[in-house]
This record gives C-alpha cells, structure tokens and sequence, in this order.
C-alpha cells in the first residue's frame, strides 16, 4: 500500500483551513494513519527541502515551512501520491486549478498551503523526518469494500 507526506503548511494553519484540507482526504476515501502538530524547525525544514538546495527560493521556502505550526499528516491508499498531488493542484495558487486545494483556498505565489510527496522514494525520504515506523498506525476502514472495491 502507497503511502504519502501530507503537510498543511503554516498559512493553513493560520487561515484556520485545517479542517477544511483534512476533509477533502478523508472524502476522498484515503486512510490517516499518522498525525502531528508541530513547529517544524529550520533543521528540519532544511532537510525536507533538501531537493531544492541552492535553487533561489529555498531560502524562502524553509522560512515559511518553518514560520509557524503546521500539521503534518501521512496518508495511505494505493496510488496515494498521484491522488493527492492532483488534489493539491498546480504549485501556485494563482495556477492551480479551480476544485483543487490550492486552486480554491490561495491566490498566492509563495504561500501553496500544503506540501505533498512528488513520488515514491520522496515519501520515503519524508515520512521518517517526522515520523518513527512506530507512529505509523496499522488499522483497515470497515467500508473498505466499498470504497475500494470492484477493481
Ligand atoms: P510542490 O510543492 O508543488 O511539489 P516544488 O517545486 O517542489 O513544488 O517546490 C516546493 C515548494 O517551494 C513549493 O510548494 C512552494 O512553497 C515553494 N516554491 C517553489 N517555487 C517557488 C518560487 O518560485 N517562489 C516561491 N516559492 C516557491
Ligand atoms: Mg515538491
């Protein structure tokens, strides 16, 4: 089963929009199996956006994932990752699409609200940042029939 990342970064903290993300996952029928509510540090931050070391905004960017608290979450479902990257929606808000997260809640270029895993092996990467295997929670959804039925 794929797993994901999921970050609601610190504006959607901020803007009181956890909720808001939260439900769109949990509509959508993928499994929460793991939960914290922290102020990523700056150390942190600067691991997390190892990939974009020394690209012009990655000074930026570790600021705002370390500007205040956000709620890092991770996901499970097959196929995950490619589910929530098009929830997530295009980069900037003032791109994203309209009915995705980004899309609906952010006109911004730097502020995106959510931070997903672009692929397998980040979210192998990301995951044991924030989590220990054993803060990862094994459970099964009794509608699991339903929700991932029928092939
Ligand atoms: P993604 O979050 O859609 O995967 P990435 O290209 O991986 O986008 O960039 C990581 C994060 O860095 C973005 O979510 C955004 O917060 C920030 N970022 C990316 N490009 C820019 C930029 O040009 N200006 C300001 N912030 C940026
Ligand atoms: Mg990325």
């Amino acid at each position: 089963m794929e797993r994901t990342l999921i970050i609601l970064k610190p504006d959607a903290v901020a803007r009181r929009l956890t909720g808001e993300i939260l439900t769109r996952f949990e509509k959508k029928g993928l499994k929460l199996i793991a939960a914290k509510f922290m102020t990523i540090s700056k150390e942190l931050a600067e691991k997390h956006y190892d990939v974009h070391k020394g690209k012009p905004f990655f000074e930026s960017v570790v600021g705002y994932l370390s500007s205040g608290p956000s709620m890092v979450i991770v996901l499970e479902s097959a196929n995950v990752i490619s589910m929530t990257r098009k929830m997530m929606g295009a980069t900037f808000g003032y791109t994203a699409e309209p009915g995705t997260i980004r899309g609906d809640f952010g006109c911004s270029r730097g502020y995106n609200l959510v931070h997903g895993s672009d692929s397998p092996e980040s979210a192998a990467y990301e995951i044991p940042l924030y989590f220990k295997p054993e803060e990862l929670v094994e459970w099964e959804f009794s509608d699991s029939g339903w929700l991932y039925g029928r092939d």
